[in-house]
């Protein structure tokens, strides 16, 4: 029997690419991002048969056009990992750059239910599948300067909430993942390519890592057919919330 399917959106990098990686011995997958030359090269290195789907969450057009137009034998899909998210900027809200907010609402809100909206059609006729959203502790919390990051991870938080209440009759998992710091290219995103500024972010304690996560991903997908792991919040050992990290001098 063939492996089943997994698509991860922003499979670029970061946690995403560190959950292709982890999950390449237990399914087929279907990578996506925008930077094709990255999806090509991570394609070529996975152990498992992989297509790459190169598009814009924000593009709803695009979204539909590459998850329709997969081959016939790919378009069951088993596993939907809504990774793919940023924060843009961190400033207070008075000073907040509206093309930031914009950028945040439509990638890690709108994005993730327009990948959803394409995919679960055939979770619905197949009777089962498993949606992983990738949350945060900002959705947890709220942080100086967070205020529009915060507010998308927030709304992650009531998605995955109403989608497992309407999905779960379906047969379909929903589960949610909700990060402390981890070491990505989360932070030179957010600082706009500041890669000193992002570096500091991670210094004087040891952050998760990205595998650190694809591992808990990994965990949750294999789970048995009748378990869901939920929710799971998951922080480096130095965190204790958002704001509260315990940093050597
Ligand atoms: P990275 O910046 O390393 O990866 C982000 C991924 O999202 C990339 O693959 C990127 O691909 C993709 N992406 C971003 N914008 C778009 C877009 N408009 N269309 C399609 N894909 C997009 O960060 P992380 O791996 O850390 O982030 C992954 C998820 O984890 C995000 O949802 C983030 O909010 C969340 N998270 C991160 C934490 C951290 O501390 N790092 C903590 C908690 C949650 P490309 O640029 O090629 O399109
Ligand atoms: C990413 C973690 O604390 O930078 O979601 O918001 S944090």
């Amino acid at each position: 029997m063939s492996k089943p399917i997994a698509l991860i959106s922003g499979a670029t990098s970061g946690i995403g690419k560190a959950t292709a990686n982890l999950l390449a011995a237990h399914y087929r997958l279907i990578i996506c991002g925008r930077r094709a030359d990255r999806l090509q090269e991570l394609q070529s290195n996975l152990p498992t048969d992989v297509k790459t789907l190169s598009f814009d969450v924000r593009d709803q057009a695009a979204v539909f056009a590459a998850i329709d137009g997969l081959p016939e034998e790919w378009k069951a899909i088993d596993l939907l990992i809504n990774n793919a998210g940023n924060a843009h900027g961190l400033s207070f809200i008075h000073e907040g750059d509206i093309a930031d907010w914009d950028a945040m609402i439509d990638i890690n809100v709108k994005g993730l239910l327009y990948v959803s909206k394409a995919v679960l059609p055939h979770m619905i006729a197949n009777k089962s599948g498993h949606i992983i959203n990738i949350g945060s502790i900002a959705g947890v919390d709220v942080y100086p300067k967070g205020n529009v990051y915060n507010a998308s991870k927030h709304a992650v938080d009531a998605i995955s909430k109403g989608m497992r209440q309407d999905l779960h009759t379906h047969g379909i998992k929903v589960s949610e993942v909700k990060p402390g710091l981890v070491n990505t290219e989360f932070s030179e995103v957010r600082f706009k390519g500041d890669k000193t500024k992002a570096d500091k972010v991670y210094e004087g304690f040891t952050p998760l890592s990205a595998e650190d996560i694809a591992d808990t991903i990994r965990y949750i997908a294999l789970a048995p057919a009748h378990v869901n792991i939920a929710d799971v919040l998951i922080l480096p050992t130095a965190q204790a919330t958002s704001t509260m990290v315990h940093k050597k001098a």
